[in-house]
């Protein structure tokens, strides 16, 4: 079917009617972005309008999960091409590195165990696993990627992880020591079934180490274009807690870290041993009402003032004679761009290191997207930097930009140029 068919189809984008995480029928609107395009539907239309889906968060009245009221349909978000490569950022392979070395540490697995990655991508993590001595299996639904990684000799399934491919690689005697799980869970349409597949593919002493965006840092940051459709929950640890326990997992511990805007690295194991460090973040989740409708108050409110802030701030450039250019054709760019109406008439295009998405346009404000060389040909002035969150590696990288007397314009938490 193509994908404009697909996108027309009334099973594109369904209403949920019960909570993903513990099937509550109380689901209040807390943020709304109206309807908006899909934040990685980069395609080589210049002028045919994106199609838009609405992008509403609610929040759980019994578990305190927020969430997407819709579900755009997998086979619309992650198209053929999803352009996503994990090994694009140094800054993710790093922290990748990080975190198997740290787990080799922590929870000593056996030589020749088994590590699984659910949305191993390229083998940006797998590929640190089995240099650790560990025997490695990615499972991925994206063929380029699924592609990259095998090439790297990285034994890779290329499916989307599901309850009954657990139950396969169960049966066939494929129990991880290690599960890692890095910017998924919030990704897929059957959270509850994805867990259970955790349950059943982690080894009985195993430890699954999954990584999600924390909804605390979200609101406090004002990171609301990681608001998009891939994204279907936003957690806080109480709603994280009381989904594994529901699905027969413990949450035993978790760790901030600062990767993507502030994640959460979570510990689940089978059996329950809740760290120290888990119930201070636990408590202090209470005692701020993380996980409560309220928590969003105001949100709104300070998402309007950056957009007239960075509205002034491009305005002012370019009366003095700034030339702007975009750099990281970027998931949460296409919302920022999109929900602040920045488009041609500000910026001239986008650079971005992906291959993948030179010669295809932003979706919704159909910026062209260029190799990240337009930067020394055109020499704009300033560059709206829309992957902030991979700003220290981006701004070094651009060294000779910054030293030529560039700009980069930072929009998040605040406007503000920066140059390192
Ligand atoms: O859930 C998700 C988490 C992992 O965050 C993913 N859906 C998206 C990801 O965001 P990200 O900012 O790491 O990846 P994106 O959305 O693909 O945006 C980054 C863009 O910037 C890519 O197109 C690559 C580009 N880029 C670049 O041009 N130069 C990135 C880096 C690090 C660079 O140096
Ligand atoms: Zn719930």
């Amino acid at each position: 079917m193509s994908e404009a068919a697909l996108a027309d189809a009334p099973s594109a984008c369904t209403e949920i009617l019960a909570c993903r995480g513990c099937g509550g029928g109380s689901l209040a609107s807390v943020f709304d972005l109206g309807r908006m395009p899909l934040s990685d539907g980069f395609t080589a239309e210049a002028v045919r309008p994106d199609p838009t889906w609405p992008l509403e968060v609610v929040s759980c009245a019994e578990c305190g999960l927020a969430q997407l009221r819709h579900t755009v349909a997998p086979e619309v978000l992650f198209a053929e091409d999803y352009p996503y490569f994990s090994s694009v950022s140094a800054t993710v392979v790093e922290n990748a590195a990080r975190n198997v070395a740290e787990a080799v540490v922590r929870f000593r697995p056996p030589a020749g165990a088994l590590a699984v990655e659910l949305a191993s991508n390229d083998g940006y993590l797998l590929r640190h696993a089995a240099a650790a001595g560990l025997s490695v299996l990615g499972i991925d639904p994206a063929p380029g990627p699924v592609r990259v990684a095998r090439e790297a000799g990285i034994e890779t399934v290329h499916a989307f992880f599901t309850e009954p491919l657990a139950q396969r690689l169960a049966a066939e005697g494929r129990r991880a020591a290690l599960v890692f799980a890095n910017n998924v869970l919030a990704h897929v349409a059957d959270t509850r079934g994805f867990v259970r597949g955790i349950r059943h593919i982690l080894a009985p002493d195993g430890t699954a180490i999954i990584e999600v965006p924390y909804l605390r840092d979200l609101i406090d940051h004002v990171e609301f274009d990681t608001i998009y459709h891939e994204h279907l929950c936003y957690f806080s640890l109480r709603a994280l807690a009381a989904l594994f326990a529901r699905e027969g997992l413990a949450l035993n511990d978790a760790q901030r870290i600062p990767i993507h805007g502030g994640s959460l690295r979570l510990f689940v194991q089978h059996a329950p041993a809740p760290s120290a460090r888990l119930t201070a973040l636990l408590a202090q989740e209470r005692a701020e009402g993380l996980d409560r409708p309220a928590a969003f108050r105001g949100l709104a409110d300070r998402v309007a003032q950056l957009r007239q802030d960075l509205r002034a701030l491009l305005d002012r450039l370019k009366a003095e004679g700034a030339r702007i250019g975009g750099y990281g054709a970027a998931a949460k760019g296409t919302i920022l761009l999109n929900h602040f109406g920045i488009g041609r008439r500000d910026l001239i295009w986008v650079a971005d290191r992906n291959q993948h998405k030179h010669g295809l346009f932003v979706p919704g404000v159909k910026l062209p997207i260029v190799p990240v060389e337009r930067i020394a040909e055109d020499r704009p002035t300033h560059l709206l930097l829309l992957p902030w969150n991979h700003r220290a590696e981006i701004v070094r990288q651009q060294a000779a930009f910054v030293a030529a007397g560039g700009r980069f314009i930072l929009p998040i938490p605040q406007p503000v140029l920066v140059e390192s």
